[in-house]
């Protein structure tokens, strides 16, 4: 049978090494001259090259043997071919190598010989120090044997580039893993810096108590998802925000009219909506969201505006569906029925999804005006603001007007600032245009 035994070669004077590294498994396909172990002396590691070419079977010793010149240390079948070693017989390539390398052909089964082999060493070795008997000498400044040479290989890392811990600065496998480790961290840091995060040091942690008395409470469901929604969408979204105020003086006397002769209840966001639906449609670019490959737009052909609604478990956003198919009390018995389910958590996750666009007022609580967030993946948000009766001038005179601070914020990826100028600008006219809404 053509087994060979592969045997601790000439030690060039050193009597017992140490095996300190087996990298083979049975079955790994075995070059001529491939790394089969690395032994040990008192002051130098060394690659053991494979006298032979075969199919590696399996190791006579362990790791951390003491082994003397002549033991026997390896088996490697010579039977099984690899497709190289068919081009170039293992004899060939042997004697090419090195004539001192014992092959198994014509050697009777598991001939047991000691074999010259040429070694190669690596980092700290020292020809005086350590001279090797017949076979070639590599010095290279690597200290590593041959299962970290062989991940080294398969992960693409340079191991001049990598640190040993080992015993005598050895590379273990551990190190090359650390070292990739670490480049792929860099690597993510720099993005972070490339992409602005640099400076930006993370909240400090504080202990609260120590200032006076504190109760933690757990965030409900929808402020975690708020959260993290307003997070994602802040930090993605290049958002500008574009200020203006309506003059909602004849709108308001309009509502107010309405209310009294129909006693039914139409309150300011109803006719804001109905104006934004009117505008998405004028306007389509606002009408869109970008598509995920970020080379497409995605323009909607219907009108669904959202309405952000406060509420005791957090800040929902009902839809109301096919806005420029419906008049202002239709849109008035959506937003109070969105908002009643809203408050009081009755709503299907069906009625928030969907919206175009979104409405954020505040004006029942007060303010002059906000930067809203925009609600992803939509590309614009209206916020709006208390309506304050301010002194304005007519050209002539100054008069009080009923004045409704507007801030709308878009995505700048997808509207450029001129068509928001043109949106808010049309939203300030529509809401002061009665008639649009009487009619
Ligand atoms: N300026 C002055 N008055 C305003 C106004 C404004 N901008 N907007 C509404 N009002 C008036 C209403 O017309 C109504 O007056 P009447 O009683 O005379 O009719 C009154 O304020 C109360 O309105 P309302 O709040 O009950 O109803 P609404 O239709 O105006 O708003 C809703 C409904 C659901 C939008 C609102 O209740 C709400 O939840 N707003 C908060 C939205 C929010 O949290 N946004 C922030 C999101 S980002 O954190």
């Amino acid at each position: 049978m053509p087994i060979q035994i592969v045997m601790v070669p000439d030690l060039g004077g050193a009597e017992t090494v140490e095996v300190i590294d087996l990298g083979l498994a049975s079955g790994d396909v075995v070059a001529l001259e491939d790394s089969l172990l690395v032994l040990e002396s008192d002051k130098a590691a060394m690659d053991m090259p494979s006298p032979v070419a075969g199919v590696f079977k399996k190791y006579l010793v362990t790791e951390g043997a003491i082994v003397h010149v002549g033991d026997a240390i390896a088996e490697i079948d010579m039977a099984k071919e690899t497709p190289a070693d068919a081009e170039n017989p293992p004899e060939e390539k042997a004697i090419e190598a090195s004539s001192s390398v014992v092959m198994a052909k014509n050697k009777p089964e598991a001939v047991m010989e000691k074999a010259s082999i040429p070694v190669s060493t690596v980092q700290r070795f020292e020809m005086a120090d350590f001279e090797l008997g017949s076979g070639k000498t590599i010095a290279t400044d690597i200290y590593a044997g041959p299962v970290a040479r062989k991940f080294a290989r398969e992960l693409g890392v340079s191991l001049i580039e990598v640190i040993g811990t080992g015993s005598r600065g050895r590379i273990l496998k551990d190190d090359i893993n650390n070292f990739v480790k670490k480049v792929m961290k860099d690597r993510v840091s720099t993005t972070e810096k490339v992409s602005g995060d640099i400076g930006i040091s993370p909240a400090p942690i504080v202990d609260f108590s120590q200032f006076g008395v504190i109760k933690t409470i757990k965030m409900s469901k929808i402020q975690k998802l708020t959260a993290a929604n307003m997070q994602r969408n802040w930090r993605s979204i290049p958002h500008v925000t574009q200020l203006d105020e309506a003059d909602i003086t004849e709108l308001e006397v309009f509502r107010k009219s309405l209310k009294v002769k129909q006693e039914k209840r139409v309150t300011l966001v109803a006719f804001l909506i109905k104006a934004i639906g009117s505008l998405l449609q004028s306007n389509p670019e606002f009408n869109r969201s970008l598509a995920v490959d970020g080379k497409h737009f995605i323009q909607k052909h219907y009108i669904h505006i959202g309405m952000a609604v406060d509420t005791p478990r957090g800040l929902v956003v009902p839809v109301i569906r096919d806005v420029d198919e419906k008049d202002i009390w239709d849109i008035s018995v959506d937003v109070a029925m969105l908002a009643n389910k809203a408050r009081d958590g009755k709503l299907s996750p069906a009625e928030m999804k969907g919206g175009c666009f979104t409405l954020s007022s505040l004006g029942a609580i007060g303010g002059n005006g906000f930067t809203p967030i925009i609600n992803a993946p939509e590309i614009g948000i209206l916020g709006v603001s208390k309506s304050q009766m301010k002194s304005t001038w007519d050209g002539s005179v100054f008069v009080p007007r009923l004045m409704l601070p507007l801030a709308l914020s878009y995505d700048h990826r997808a509207i450029n600032g001129a068509e928001a100028g043109r949106f808010l600008v049309h939203l300030i006219k529509l809401l002061g245009d009665v008639d649009y809404f009487s009619s």
